[in-house]
């Protein structure tokens, strides 16, 4: 159900005193400290950031696509990192259980998401399976009123901090391909557990990704989302369609904070006597980026609102994914022009910015899985005689 406009127009203030009071003056601290503040994330839970998307009987604030994407945008104003503590359960931590879970299963974990009692991570990643996530080896047996899980998912995104994770696993070993794969729920402490030393990455520092490692690990039937088997793959691409939207948010929004420091920079910073504002080929730096940006931002909005109107989405998320991915990475790049010679230097947030930007392009699908799915879908639209 859509918040009024009052409603929402407060909440969105609230966040953007949030990203501007709370989270930008405490970049340089995270990235430095590579961890993300307690007390911080002690706000973020008080604001209810943990449970945007959970619907309010799970005691989430259960926005619409399109409010949750104009959160995001805000929010993702602050360096990924600080986004990344929340995301996985406002998005893939918990989109499996909300669109495909059992009552049961809704029940006993959306509440804990939507609080940030726990956090979600999604594992569909692997050491051999990347973009053909189809072919993954972690295998799920069933032995008598239970599961047995094996399998090692890597880089997958707050598993250091997760108390459930989403594992997508082959129950059919007959199926080599998407049919065979189910997903299940997994609590953090289950005996045969185990994860890996967290990343050392280019960027994002805060945000933290590791191996989870599956040995004769048990699992309940009813861990089983939705309690059939072999749907575990079609349940991580839904969770993937409503994923891509979010980052294409969090691009948008990083972009629209990149393009508001090139700007405040280039009118203080004097040169020939002047604001460097003042000169066209920087002004062409703007103008690109704005056009850009906004673009990015009337793609992202239109394909939440499709979201809302409960259309399929796949095409329409995958090019709002790639077209804002790539755009943040361009914006990204600017603003160290922009910054000059402080651009390049890590005292200033743009060198930062520019290295967290990167992993945009690649993760929750890379620009060329998301050209694949765009093509795909343009062609069988026309071969079905449906495209206008
Ligand atoms: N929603 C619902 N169902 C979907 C779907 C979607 N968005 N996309 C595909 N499916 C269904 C298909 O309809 C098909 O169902 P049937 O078997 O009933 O026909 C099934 O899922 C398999 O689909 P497809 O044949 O397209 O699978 P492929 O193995 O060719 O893989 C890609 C498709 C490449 C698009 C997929 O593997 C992918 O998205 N890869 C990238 C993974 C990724 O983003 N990883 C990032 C890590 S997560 S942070």
């Amino acid at each position: 159900m859509s918040l009024d406009p009052d409603t929402l127009a407060q909440l969105l203030e609230t966040l953007r005193r949030f990203v501007d009071d709370r989270l930008i003056p405490r970049e340089a601290e995270v990235a430095e400290s590579d961890e993300m503040p307690a007390d911080v994330i002690a706000e973020m839970r008080e604001m209810g950031l943990f449970g945007l998307s959970i619907a309010p009987e799970y005691g989430g604030l259960g926005l619409t696509t399109e409010e949750e994407m104009l959160a995001m945008l805000i929010l993702a104003r602050a360096a990924p990192a600080f986004r990344s503590i929340f995301a996985t359960n406002v998005g893939i931590g918990s989109q499996g259980i909300a669109i495909d879970g059992t009552e049961a299963q809704k029940a006993r974990y959306l509440p804990r998401l939507a609080s940030g009692e726990i956090i979600g991570s999604f594992a569909l990643t692997e050491p051999d399976v990347g973009s053909d996530a189809g072919s993954l080896k972690t295998t799920a047996r069933r032995d008598g009123d239970s599961y047995v899980l094996n399998g090692t998912k890597r880089y997958i995104t707050n598993a250091p901090h997760a108390g459930l994770f989403t594992v997508m696993a082959r129950t059919d070993p007959d199926q080599p391909g998407a049919r065979g794969v189910s997903a299940f729920l997994v609590e953090a402490g289950t005996p045969g557990l185990s994860l890996g030393a967290p990343e050392r990455k280019m960027g994002q520092q805060g945000a933290h990704v590791c191996d989870v490692i599956f040995r004769d690990l048990r699992v309940p039937a009813e861990a089983l989302i939705g309690g059939i088997e072999g749907q575990g793959f079609k349940t991580a691409m839904k969770v993937l369609d409503k994923g891509r939207l979010n980052i294409a948010s969090a691009c948008t929004g990083l972009a629209e904070r990149m393009i508001d420091d090139m700007l405040a920079y280039g009118l203080e910073r004097q040169q020939f006597g002047q604001p460097i504002a003042g000169f066209q080929l920087v002004q062409a730096m703007f103008a690109d980026s704005q056009a850009e940006a906004m673009a990015a931002r009337a793609l992202v909005l239109e394909a939440a609102r499709a979201r809302d109107r409960g259309e399929d989405v796949a095409m329409a998320a995958s090019c709002a994914k790639m077209f804002a991915s790539e755009m943040v990475g361009r914006v990204a790049d600017r603003n160290v022009q922009v910054h000059g010679g402080a651009g390049y230097i890590r005292d200033y947030r743009a060198e930062q910015l520019f290295r967290d930007a990167r992993l945009f392009r690649i993760y929750e699908g890379t620009t060329q899985i998301q050209q694949t799915i765009i093509a795909r879908q343009m062609i069988a639209g026309a071969s079905a005689g449906k495209r206008k």
